[in-house]
This record gives C-alpha cells, structure tokens and sequence, in this order.
C-alpha cells in the first residue's frame, strides 16, 4: 500500500511540473448556475462565456441542457467546449445558444488549432459580424464566424462537430463562415444568406476550407449556394438537399473548390446532392469535378456519379411537409443505390456517420462505404422458412460480432436479443436457426456491434 500511495505522490508532481493538469468547468442554467460560482459540476456558472473565460488551453467546458442567450468567443483558446452527450441528439437540441440576432453566436478568434472543439450544441437566431472588407464589406457567419479577429486575418483551425445549426443569417455564409478546419456530423437547416444588400453567398456554409465530411446541409437560402458556397474544402460524405439559390445559381453547391478567395484545393467525394433548387446550376454548380456522388440529373462529368433517386427513408418526415426539415429523415431505404456505392477511405477508419455507427459498415453487397451522411446497419439476411424451422443465413464481415434481436410486434415491443454470432478472423457465411420459431408472425433483425 505505502508504494502505491508514493507512486501515484510522483505522478502527481510530475503532472504540475509539466503543466499539463487539464481542467474540467461547468455551466448549468440559473438557479444551479451563477457566474460567482466556482465552476465546479456542484457550483456551475451561469454563462458559458464565463467557462470560456476561466478555462486555459487544454481544458473542458462542459454546459448542461438549457437555453444561453449569448454572443460566445473562444478568444484563441483552445478548448473543448460541449454539451453533456455528444451522442445524444436530444441533449443536443436541448443546449442551445441563442444569439438574439445581436451578431454571430459563435466567434472564434483564427488562431485556434485543432485541439479546439465546439461540440454537441444548437446554434441559433445569430446575424453574423461585420467585416469591413476592402471589396466586400458585409456581415458574416451568422451562426458561426471564423475569423474574428478581423479582415485579413487567420482562419480557425477549430474542430466543429454534432452540432446542430440553424436559424440564422448573414451576408456570407450565413450558417457558418471563414473556419479552415474540420466541419462534421453536424446538421445545418435553415440558414440564410444574402438578406440584406450586398447579396452575398452560402446559406448554410460559405467561405470555409479544410475538411467538411458526414453532415446534413438541408433547407438553406442564399442568392448563390443555398447549402454552401466559395468554399475550396475537401466537402465528402455529405447530404445536400433542399438548399435553394432563387433567382440565380447553386441551389446545392456554388464554387466548391473553385473560390478566387481561398488557396487552391478542394473536391467533392462520396455525397448526395438532391432536390435542391436555382435556375442556374441547381444541384452543383461551377464547382470541381465531383466522385462517387448521388447528384439529381447529373451530366457534369467526374468519375462514378450516379443519378439515380437516392430512395431516402422519409424525406418529408412524419409531417409530410418537405420543408420542415426537423422531422425529415434522410437515412437510405434498403434497396437504395446509394448502399455501398461510395469510395472508401483511409479516413474512415475509427470515423462515425451521423447516427454515430462506425462509417463502413456491410451493406448490400460489399464492405463499402454508402453515399452520403448516414451508413446503413442492416445487412440483409436471407429467411427461410420450413414447417418447423426459420433459418437466418447472411455474410459475416471479419472480426465482427452480429446480434440476431426478433419481436412479434414491429411496432410496439422492445426487440428481444436472440443470439450473437462473431465472424472470426475472415468472416464468411452465417446460419442461425430460431431456436422456439413460433407460429404467430415474428419479426427479426441483425445489427453490427
Ligand atoms: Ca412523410
Ligand atoms: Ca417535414
Ligand atoms: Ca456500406
């Protein structure tokens, strides 16, 4: 015991020396939160800006569900700045920051680094900042700006993801602007951009770089690139769908790889590009050469593009109304051509589609990733059915472990875990035979673990 005590004593020390003793803040609503508290999970602040504030590099800022009407700054820190769950859509569109429309939600200074994280929050009713650019002077980033230290300067390199963000305006991009790092598995409806005279571009995402991969882009405005513009990124696996450009071009994508204001680069790989709307252009327009995308009416060339109806689950969701883009569900059907039709890569490794399932999974026919933001995970099992038997049989992947689950009401009762079956080392042909087949109807279902 006494050696234990000793060596966890020179740990400790070591730690202080190196400085890296990373610390955890909380934020929570009023009446638990108040900006004079300590910060601690017991006393939290009440603002998140005042976690912003207290944390330095390398620490977490964790703020409880709620509303936080707020204008927030990183001010160069980087910082992991999230909700309580991350996984959780419903935590998600339960923490909210609220910019009133008194400017951008979210700034960010331009000089953080990827270790900086704005994770797992709604971002909404922001209005962006004004850059009072040479050329272009107007407002930016409505939800989020990435540059706020001002015209000419840096773009954050900040990692931005499982964010929802929606409801807000600007003259460019008027979801998101000026970030140069990694925009993914975030949801972005409902942003406008080019309100006010000059029109500017980019509904949901305008002047943004880096890496911009497994999000949904639906149901944002601009006069040029509803769902995203002037953006030389490396855009993949994304959804893009019901974004309009009235009156001009882009209703999905303008200048996507193509920007005058950005360094060369940029493609467009493994996306769906669908229902989007403009005169000009309406799915993809003055734009690189996509690959391996799902894009309505397509004759633009590039390499393994289909144009076939990408067969989404429910595109005007439960309501029926394709506009109200909350309820609509863009997971794909089983017989979409979407299903393993993508190009895999290495990124993909360890990656996650926007339900958080591992980005390749065994679809209908091979272990290729699926178009757009969602993977499927549900390989096909083929039933068999005899007078005393019902036999699953379908093909393993290696080293993974399926779950046969069965329910004899589809709609109401929890699925009931049957057995679960490991591939082994190389995979291969699986048989599972019901064990007490009954003769009510019974349903059943493999999934991935
Ligand atoms: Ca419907
Ligand atoms: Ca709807
Ligand atoms: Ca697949």
């Amino acid at each position: 015991m006494k050696l234990i005590v000793a060596a966890m004593s020179a740990m400790l020390a070591v730690c202080i020396l190196d400085g890296v003793w990373a610390a955890t803040w909380y934020v929570a609503p009023p009446p638990l939160g108040n900006n004079k508290n300590p910060g601690t999970e017991a006393q939290p602040f009440a603002a998140i800006q005042r976690g912003i504030d207290a944390a330095r590099d390398g620490d977490t800022v964790i703020v409880a569900q709620g509303t936080y009407v707020e204008n927030i700054n990183f001010n160069g820190k980087n910082i992991v700045l999230t909700s309580t769950d991350p996984t959780n859509w419903s935590v998600v569109q339960n923490t909210i920051i609220d910019g009133n429309q008194a400017g951008s939600v979210v700034t960010f200074y331009g000089t953080e680094d990827e270790t900086c994280v704005l994770c797992a929050f709604t971002i909404r009713n922001g209005t962006g900042t004004y850059i009072p650019d040479p050329t272009f002077p107007a407002f930016y980033g409505g939800g989020i700006f990435g540059a706020g230290a001002g015209a000419g300067a840096s773009r954050t390199q900040a990692t931005i993801q499982n964010n929802i963000i929606t409801g807000n305006s600007a003259q460019g991009g008027g979801g998101i602007s000026d970030t140069a790092g990694v925009i993914q598995n975030c949801i972005i409806t409902g942003n406008r951009a080019g309100t006010v005279s000059p029109n500017w571009c980019g509904g949901g995402i305008g002047f943004c770089d880096g890496i911009i991969q497994s999000n949904l882009i639906a149901g944002n405005v601009a006069p040029c690139g509803g769902g995203i513009s002037f953006s030389n990124a490396i855009f993949r696996n994304n959804v893009v769908v019901g974004n309009s450009a009235p009156g001009n071009h882009g209703g999905g994508l303008a200048h996507l790889g193509t920007s005058p204001y950005s360094p060369p680069g940029g493609s467009i790989t493994n996306c769906i590009i669908w229902g989007n709307a403009s005169p000009t252009g309406p799915q993809v327009h003055d734009s690189v050469a996509p690959s391996h995308c799902c894009i309505q009416d397509w004759t633009g060339g590039g390499t393994a593009n289909i144009a076939l109806n990408p067969q989404f689950v429910d595109p005007d969701g439960p309501d029926d109304d394709p506009n109200t883009y909350e309820d609509n569900d863009y997971r794909l059907l089983l017989t979409s051509p979407c299903i393993d039709a993508g190009t895999n890569e290495n990124w993909m490794n360890g990656a996650t589609d926007l339900d958080g399932k591992p980005r390749i999974l065994l679809g209908a026919t091979s272990l290729t990733v699926d178009m757009g933001a969602y993977e499927l995970n549900f390989p096909i099992a083929i039933v068999r059915s005899t007078p005393t038997d019902i036999e699953l049989s379908w093909t393993m992947r290696p080293l993974t472990t399926y779950t046969v689950l069965s329910t004899f009401d589809i709609t109401a009762q929890p699925w009931a875990e049957e057995a679960t079956i490991f591939g082994g080392k190389t995979g291969g042909p699986a048989v599972w035979v019901d064990p007490s087949a009954a003769s009510a109807l019974k349903f059943y279902k493999l999934e991935i673990e």
